[in-house]
């Protein structure tokens, strides 16, 4: 790996643990089970890269890091806390019924069914309430207000959660390229997307570069599943042994199977150098953009 990427990763990976930890604690539920069970999926390790992206798109607009942590630490954390509620929901038996997430039980092994479902909704809406909570910090709560929208706009039935349904619909059936490109925006790219639009926006971002890290976030979302299935075929074996032995994934259309794995390497490539062109005009700042832009494509897990 790129040192200033493995740099600048493992800085921003403390920085999270920190911040997600001190988060929870803050939380802390009547039900020492459930904050248990949101604990062990929160804080089993993962790449947080949701809450890398919103932070480097915040330091692309303000050229100072650490500012840009803390200017976005609350929407941050919960981006990460959406992300790994949509985890565990995917896990259970309704859904692709997996055994193993971030290389632990999954949440509903660990506890069980009704634990895991109640986890992922607890860290759902306390997302919304830990942004919520961070009103005193913005200068402009109505831009807080505009953010907040954004997250729950590409979260639910309009974004992730209509992904999800798309997919669940498409088990089974062999669907076209298009389909699956729709699907797999929302499933997985619309909250990338808006990990970076909403670190752009708490930073003060003019539309124009609004719309330069948008589509910078667009692409690299797309790339990021294409990036995921290619995994699937030529990843990590422990990794391929869990993608094939799960009951849903086996069954699920992926860009290899449609494409070949050539033409998804190509078009992996293709999706990242639009993502960096799509960010020519900023200077120095966007250099953390551009090293994610580079893991996305590069990435073994
Ligand atoms: C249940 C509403 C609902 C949505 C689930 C995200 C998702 C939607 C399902 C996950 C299925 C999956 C494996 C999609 C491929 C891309 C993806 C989101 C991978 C997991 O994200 P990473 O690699 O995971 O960022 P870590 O553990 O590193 O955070």
């Amino acid at each position: 790996m790129n040192p200033d990427l493995a740099t600048y990763l493992a800085q921003c990976h403390q920085w999270m643990e920190d911040a997600l930890k001190e988060c929870l604690v803050r939380m802390s539920s009547p039900s020492p089970r459930l904050q248990a069970a949101m604990f062990h999926s929160l804080m089993a390790g993962g790449k947080r890269l949701r809450p890398v992206l919103c932070m480097a798109a915040a330091e692309t607009i303000l050229e100072n890091r650490l500012d840009a942590m803390e200017m976005c630490r609350e929407v941050a954390c919960s981006l990460e806390l959406i992300h790994t509620y949509s985890l565990i929901h995917d896990d259970l038996p309704a859904m692709d019924n997996d055994d193993l997430r971030r290389g632990i039980p999954t949440c509903h092994r660990a506890f069980d069914e009704g634990t895991a479902i109640l986890a992922g909704d607890a860290l759902l809406t306390f997302a919304f309430e830990c942004m919520a909570s961070s009103k005193h910090k913005h200068k402009n709560p109505g831009l807080l207000i505009e953010i907040i929208g954004e997250i729950a706009r590409s979260a639910g039935p309009r974004g992730m959660v209509a992904g999800q349904m798309l997919d669940l619909a498409s088990e089974g059936r062999k669907i076209e390229r298009e389909e699956l490109e729709t699907l797999h925006k929302l499933k997985t790219a619309a909250l990338i997307e808006v990990s970076v639009k909403s670190g752009a926006l708490l930073a003060g971002a003019s539309p124009r570069q609004m719309q330069s890290l948008s589509l910078y976030g667009s692409l690299l979302g797309l790339a990021f599943q294409v990036t995921d299935d290619l995994l699937d075929v030529t990843g990590d074996p422990l990794e391929m042994g869990k993608a094939a032995g799960s009951d849903a994934q086996s069954q699920k259309a992926t860009y290899p199977s449609l494409l070949g794995l050539e033409a998804t390497q190509s078009l992996a490539s293709e999706l990242i150098l639009g993502a960096l062109d799509s960010l020519k005009d900023f200077g120095t700042g966007a250099d953390s953009l551009r090293l994610l832009a580079s893991y996305v494509l590069e990435r073994r897990k």
